[in-house]
């Protein structure tokens, strides 16, 4: 928790719709997501009318960073890395005003939800925002529906993400390397709501684009009802593994009953422009604790694509041995293949 600039609206507690709303006022970034849920958020769990067919329109900000990397935020001064998490209701429509503050052209690209052209986030389509530009990015949802030929059509709903297709070069290649993307969210009417949010992203030899012991510590108390979103960008292939924790390879990572056949996992491919999300219940079986996740390519996770899970006690304080956990992590250099300071 040292880089408040990598936690805001990546990862935190989910907030009420009223005090999300007094955050946003007050100038807070919420977990972002949250915000562009808008009125269905607070009624979402359970909900059986389904909210389809609305639009909401929110305004991005993409600003670059003292140190060269370059985020997007929910208000000028909020960038992050990853950028906010972005939910949306499947059959709703998103429409984004992207604020360009930087002096380098950029964009917004997403993966999963329908656009036109002029959405699509690329210099092939001349849809890009040249510097200090405002440019409005739509991005549309469907439900699941009955083609012709009795062909039946899936959803939008998915873990997704969206990121820069147009900095430095024709694919956004120096924009996605120096921070510019974020997950995306589409949820299906009667989706299980989490009660905290992480992004991690695996960016060429970084986790958001940080390497050990400087990767985010991503929290939950025991019991909470915690969702992942794991992005993976840039020039190798990686592979995510969370310790203590397991989830379903479906769309949503839960299993829906006792004969769900999907598959079970720890450890699953995220490889560029790959996402997936999953929730898990903190510490479920296992109890509180220090739990890794890393990329499980040795050479990946030696070299710094290592963070922590702190799963704490219910009441917030932190369980035994923890703290010797943390100042082990904190201890422990990389660019060798022995861990020091112990
Ligand atoms: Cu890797």
């Amino acid at each position: 928790m040292t880089d408040p600039r990598a936690q805001i609206g990546t990862t935190g507690k989910r907030l009420s719709r009223r005090s999300m709303l007094a955050g946003a006022a007050a100038g807070v970034v919420a977990p972002a997501a949250i915000a562009s849920l808008g009125g269905s958020a607070a009624t979402a769990q359970g909900n059986s009318k389904g909210d389809s067919g609305k639009t909401r329109r929110i305004t991005m900000y993409a600003e670059e960073f003292p140190d060269g990397n370059v985020g997007y935020g929910l208000a000028p001064g909020k960038a992050s890395i990853p950028g906010p998490i972005l939910e949306i209701w499947e059959g709703d429509t998103l429409e984004i005003d992207l604020v360009n503050n930087t002096d380098r052209r950029l964009s917004i690209h997403p993966h999963g939800v329908n656009y036109s052209v002029d959405s699509d986030g690329s210099p092939l389509n001349d849809s890009f925002n040249e510097p200090g530009e405002t440019r409005t990015y739509i991005w549309s949802t469907t439900a699941p529906y009955k083609a012709s030929g009795n062909m039946w059509m899936p959803g939008s709903a998915g873990y997704w993400h969206y990121h820069d297709h147009a900095l430095g070069g024709a694919h956004g290649t120096e924009g996605l390397r120096k921070g510019l993307y974020g997950a995306l969210i589409v949820r299906r009417k009667g989706d299980i709501l989490p009660e905290r949010q992480h992004t991690v992203v695996f960016n060429d030899m970084t986790i958001n684009n940080k390497v050990a012991p400087h990767v985010p510590i991503l929290e939950a108390n025991l019991g909470e009802r915690v969702e992942f979103i794991a992005i993976g960008h840039g020039n190798t292939f990686h592979t995510f593994h969370l310790h203590a924790h397991r989830w379903a390879n479906n769309r949503t990572g839960i299993l829906e009953g006792p004969k769900d056949p999907s598959q079970v996992v720890d450890n699953r491919d995220l490889n560029p422009g790959d996402s997936f999300g999953f929730q898990v219940i903190a510490g479920e079986g296992v109890g509180p604790g220090v739990w890794m996740y890393h990329c499980h390519v040795q050479f990946h996770s030696d070299g710094g694509m290592a963070g922590i899970f702190l799963v704490r006690n219910e009441d917030g304080s932190l369980p035994d041995g923890a703290q010797a956990a943390l100042d082990r992590y904190h201890g422990h250099e990389h660019g060798g293949d022995h861990p020091h300071g112990h």
